[in-house]
């Protein structure tokens, strides 16, 4: 039989010897390309990665514009790299506590295009900005992409 689950919150647990952290990531990863790999290949470096990705949704209420990739596409692309142990849905940019709790994490690592956005959170894990990939970005391509089907 089992009681009810005490003890204090994983997050506050920490790794135990011997155990990998684990480090949360978010993003929306658009049109995935090698920025998006590169931050996440770093951010697998430093323990077992879970990547939260954003929604459809969420994109629509903060950037006014749907993805390229729905986001079942962009779920599968990420979940797809061998270095990432698991994906699940960024509903909305408010819930981060919430899924940091929920995931037990140790560790957020974002890009710092988001410097300092998330340090209220370092009272639950150790919260880490890594540097961009210079000149790549999702917005990027779009305007390439569309620049090329312009010419004559
Ligand atoms: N990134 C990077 N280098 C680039 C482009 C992006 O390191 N040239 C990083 C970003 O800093 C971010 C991650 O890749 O950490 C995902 O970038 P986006 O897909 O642009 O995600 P964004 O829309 O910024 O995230 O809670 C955050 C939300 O999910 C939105």
């Amino acid at each position: 039989m089992t009681g009810p689950v005490t003890g204090p919150a994983p997050a506050a647990r920490g790794p135990q010897p011997g155990e990998r952290p684990v480090v949360l990531t978010f993003g929306t990863f658009d049109l995935f390309h090698i920025g998006h790999l590169r931050i996440i290949e770093r951010a697998a470096s430093l323990g077992r990665l879970v990547v939260g990705v954003s929604s459809d949704e969420l994109n629509r209420r903060k950037k006014g514009r749907y993805p390229i990739y729905s986001q079942d596409e962009r779920m599968a692309i990420v979940a797809s790299l061998a270095c990432v142990e698991g994906v699940f849905l960024e509903e909305a940019l408010e819930r981060k506590r919430e899924y940091l709790l929920r995931h037990g994490a140790d560790m957020l690592v974002m890009g710092d295009d988001w410097q300092g956005r998330f340090d209220e959170f370092s009272d639950i894990c150790r919260v880490l900005y890594l540097p961009r990939t210079p000149d790549v970005s999702t917005t990027s391509l779009i305007e390439t992409i569309r620049a090329l089907s312009h010419r004559p």
